[in-house]
């Protein structure tokens, strides 16, 4: 087996900070957690921006420049971009982010689904929210589209390929892998291609090896096995490490993070470098041997940081 791609999702823009302390939310604590998080063992750290002053999730570029800039100076690790944006945005301000940066890697998602993380807005009581804007923000999203058009991914295709930046293909369902399909077909996006199956967030499909199974076999079915690398978010505690765990075994890639689940046991909180760590050594466990950021480029087919516009 190929050795496995850890990818540390830092903060992401659904977690909120009242969660947990651990969620890095300034530039500097982002740089800091992605030259944790890599020295752990993860070969690309995908990062969202946040307002310094306020905390609340940002797509201004200059807040990513100086994060990407700054787990540059640092680090050798695979900066991966979202263009995931904030629910007020177009699809063409989310991804300003690819020219003004041209990275090496972006998420790119593959169909509009419900996005929500209402629930949480009931989970605390009025004084133990840490920011103003946190509770709104979490109910807003029950009424939140997180649109991605066949145009609007028809235009960050040609985004992403006018800047040389490979799409990390964000998939929530199996419809998604359809909709690679019909690009694909048209020759729209080439083959091959990266693949993150996103599983657990409420809208899309869930987090049981049967919802894996089913992604991978149809993936298999569309584009064949040969042409696609692929890695796997379990939203959640324990999915996040029950899915990995799977993916490990099956020669897949895994993702972990603060975006996408806090814990690192049942009801203890943790850090990137943790979440990390963890999937590390059961990878040990399982004789998986982990990737390196140069292992990873070559992996996915990467241009290298050298190209990069930050
Ligand atoms: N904006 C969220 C609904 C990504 O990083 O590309 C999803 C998101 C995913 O931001
Ligand atoms: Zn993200």
């Amino acid at each position: 087996m190929e050795k496995l791609i850890i990818t540390c999702a830092l903060t992401g823009n659904i977690t909120m900070p009242t969660q947990t302390p651990h969620l890095p939310l300034s530039p500097q604590e982002i740089i800091d957690d992605a030259v944790r998080a890599a020295n752990a063992g993860a070969a690309s750290v995908h990062i969202h921006g946040r307002d310094p002053k306020t905390a609340k999730p940002t797509t201004d570029p200059a807040v990513y420049r100086e994060i990407a800039a700054g787990i540059k100076a640092r680090s050798n690790v695979i900066v991966c971009v979202t263009t995931g944006g904030t629910a007020d945005m177009t699809a063409a301000q989310r991804a300003q982010v690819v020219p003004a940066l041209k990275p090496e890697l972006a998420t790119f998602n593959m169909g509009s689904i419900n996005f929500s993380i209402h629930p949480i807005a009931d989970r605390y009581k009025e004084d133990e929210w840490k920011y103003p804007w946190e509770k709104d923000f979490a109910a807003s999203t029950k009424e939140f589209i997180f649109r991605n058009t066949f145009k609007d991914i028809e235009q960050l295709c040609q985004l992403m390929a006018e800047n040389n930046t490979k799409p990390e293909h964000e998939v929530y369902d199996v419809g998604h892998l359809y909709n690679l399909n019909f690009f694909i077909r048209r020759g729209i996006i080439k083959l091959p291609i990266w693949l993150q199956f996103v599983t657990g967030i409420l809208g899309g499909i869930g987090s049981t090896i049967e919802d894996v199974m089913y992604m991978k076999h149809t993936a298999d079915r569309l584009f064949g096995a040969e042409n696609y690398k692929w890695s796997v978010i379990g939203a959640g505690y324990p999915a996040e490490f029950n899915l990995a765990t799977l993916s490990i075994m099956m020669g897949g890639h895994a993702r972990v993070g603060l975006e996408d689940n806090i814990f690192i046991e049942k009801g203890k909180l943790g850090t990137n470098a943790q979440l990390v760590e963890k999937v590390v050594s059961i990878a040990k466990i399982l004789g998986r041997e982990i990737a390196t950021p140069d292992e990873a480029r070559q992996i996915l087919g990467l241009k290298g940081k050298d190209k990069v516009s930050y």
